[in-house]
C-alpha cells in the first residue's frame, strides 16, 4: 500500500511518494525493493517525434535512465506523439509507450505529463519547446537547439523565464571518458588547455545515403554538417576548453552536377546550399586555440568523433569509435615511461555502470546517462546541462563559422546577431 503517489511539476514543486508496507502498485521500480521508507518520484514523459532515429534512442534511454543509478525517480513512458496517427500508433506499440497521439498541442496541455522530450527535426523544436515551457513542463530537446539563431534566442529566454528544468541532447559529453577528461581539467591534472583539434567525420554523403529527408533541406530543418555534426564538437570544445571567442572557416557544398567538385563559393551562397564539409579555426576566450573539421564525405568513417586536447600538464585523445577508453600522456610521467597510455573506463570512473572494467559503454548507455542527469536535475531542482543558453551559444558559433566562410574573415561570436 502506498501512502501517496505524487508527480513532478517545476523544481520548486518536486514531491516524493513514500512506500510503506505491501506493494500493490503495478509500476515497480528499483526503489520498490528497497523496503520501508524509500523515496520515489514518478515522472511522466511525452516524446514528440518518437517514431524516428532519436525516438528509438530516447525510448531505450528512458527505459534505462532510472536503472543506471539512483536517479531518485521512476519513469513512465506515457505518450508517444508522431506526425500522423498510423505512425504514432505503430511507434508507441513497438517502443512500449502507454499511449499515442498525433497532436502535440493536446498532449502538452495535459496535466498528467511532467516532461516533454522533443526529438522532431530541428525546424519544429522552437515552437514545441516554447509551448511546453509555457505549460510548465520540463523540456528536453535534441540538438541542435534550433538552426535559426533568432529561435534559439527565444528558446533560451523562455527557459530562463521558467521555473522548470531544460536540457539539450548533446549526448557525447556525458560519456564516462569525457566526464573523466572534464574531471582531470577541473582538478588541475591536465593543466591549462592550449590546443584542441577535433574531427567529426561520416561517410553518408560519399555513399549517397539519405538518413532523413529533412537533413538535406534548409526549410525542413537541415543545417549541413556544421550544424548537424559540427555542433557536437563545438559543444565538447565549450564544455572542456571554454567559450569560443572567434572563428574563421571555409565550407564546401557538393556540386550536384559534378561529383568531383565543391561548388564555387558564389554559387553556393546564391543557391542557399547546405555545407557538406567544413573546416574552421577558433580562438577561445581563455587563450586556447583550436581547429575543427566536419564532413559526410569521408569514406570508411562511421560516425567518427575524434579530438585531441593538449594542455600544459598533459594531453588527452578521444575517439567515439573507442568510446570506452581514452589516451593520456602526462608531463609528470617518468622520462623512461613518456608517451601515450590507454586508459580503459572501469568501476573507478563516474557513470560507469559495471563493477568491472572492459564491459563497454556505448551509444545506448550515453542516451540513458544524459536522461538520467536530466532526471536528477529535476529531482534535485538544479539546472540541466547543457542548458538552452549553452546550446544557443553553440548555435552562435555555428552562425559565426557560416558568416566567416561567406566573408572570408575572422568573426567574433558575441557579435553575431540573429
Ligand atoms: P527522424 O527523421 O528519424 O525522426 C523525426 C521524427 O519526427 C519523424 O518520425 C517525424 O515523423 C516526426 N515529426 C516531425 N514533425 C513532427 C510533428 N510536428 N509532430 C510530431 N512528430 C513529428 O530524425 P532524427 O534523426 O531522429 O532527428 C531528430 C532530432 O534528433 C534532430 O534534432 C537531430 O539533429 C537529432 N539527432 C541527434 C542525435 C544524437 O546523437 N544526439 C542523432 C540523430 C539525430
Ligand atoms: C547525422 O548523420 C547524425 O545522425 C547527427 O544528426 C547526430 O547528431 C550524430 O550524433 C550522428 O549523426
Amino acid at each position: 500500500m502506498f501512502l501517496g503517489h505524487a508527480h513532478i511539476g517545476g523544481p520548486d514543486r518536486v514531491r516524493h511518494w513514500r512506500r510503506s508496507g505491501q506493494n500493490t502498485d503495478t509500476h515497480l521500480n528499483a526503489n520498490d525493493i528497497q523496503g520501508e521508507g524509500s523515496l520515489m518520484t514518478e515522472i511522466r514523459v511525452a516524446i514528440i517525434g518518437g517514431g524516428g532515429f532519436m525516438g528509438y534512442a530516447h525510448s531505450l534511454g528512458w527505459a534505462l535512465a532510472p536503472i543506471a543509478a539512483d536517479a531518485g525517480a521512476t519513469i513512465r513512458k506515457s505518450v508517444l506523439v508522431e506526425a500522423d496517427e498510423e505512425r504514432a500508433k505503430a511507434a508507441a506499440k513497438r517502443l512500449n509507450w502507454d499511449e499515442w497521439s498525433a497532436d502535440w498541442r493536446q498532449v502538452i496541455a495535459r496535466d498528467d505529463i511532467d516532461v516533454v522530450d522533443i526529438v522532431t527535426p530541428p525546424a519544429a523544436h522552437a515552437e514545441i519547446a516554447i509551448a511546453a515551457l509555457a505549460a510548465g513542463k520540463h523540456v528536453f530537446v535534441e540538438k541542435p537547439i534550433s538552426n535559426d539563431l533568432a529561435e534559439a534566442d527565444l528558446m533560451q529566454a523562455a527557459a530562463e523565464k521558467s521555473s522548470v528544468v531544460s536540457q539539450v541532447g548533446f549526448n557525447y559529453r556525458h560519456a564516462p571518458a569525457i566526464t573523466f577528461i572534464k574531471r582531470m581539467l577541473d582538478d588541475g591534472t591536465l593543466g591549462h588547455p592550449l590546443q584542441f583539434r577535433a574531427h567529426y567525420t561520416q561517410d553518408v554523403g560519399v555513399l549517397g545515403r539519405v538518413l532523413s529527408g529533412w537533413r538535406a533541406k534548409k526549410g525542413a530543418g537541415g543545417s549541413g554538417v556544421t550544424g548537424d555534426i559540427g555542433s557536437h564538437i563545438i559543444d565538447l570544445a565549450s564544455y572542456l576548453v571554454g567559450d569560443i571567442d572567434s572563428v574563421t572557416g571555409i565550407i564546401g557544398a557538393k556540386d550536384p552536377a559534378d561529383d568531383t567538385a565543391w561548388l564555387p563559393d558564389k554559387q553556393r551562397r546564391a543557391g542557399q546550399h547546405l555545407d557538406d564539409a567544413a573546416l574552421w579555426m577558433a580562438k577561445f576566450t581563455n587563450g586556447a586555440i583550436g581547429s575543427f573539421a566536419a564532413t559526410v564525405y569521408a569514406s570508411g568513417r562511421k560516425n567518427r568523433m575524434f579530438f585531441e586536447l593538449e594542455c600544459t600538464r598533459g594531453n588527452v585523445e578521444f575517439d567515439w569509435n573507442h568510446s570506452d577508453e581514452l589516451k593520456l600522456s602526462l608531463v609528470s610521467d617518468p622520462p623512461e615511461q613518456q608517451g601515450f597510455r590507454t586508459v580503459s573506463m572501469n568501476e573507478n570512473h563516474d557513470d560507469f555502470w559495471w563493477p568491472l572494467g572492459g564491459m563497454g559503454s556505448g551509444y545506448v548507455d550515453d542516451a540513458a546517462l544524459q536522461l538520467q542527469k536530466f532526471v536528477k536535475a529535476i529531482v534535485e531542482g538544479r539546472s540541466g546541462a547543457p542548458s538552452f543558453a549553452d546550446a544557443t551559444r553553440t548555435q552562435r558559433v555555428i552562425a559565426a563559422v557560416m558568416e566567416s566562410a561567406d566573408s572570408l574573415r575572422w568573426v567574433t561570436v558575441d557579435e553575431v546577431t540573429a
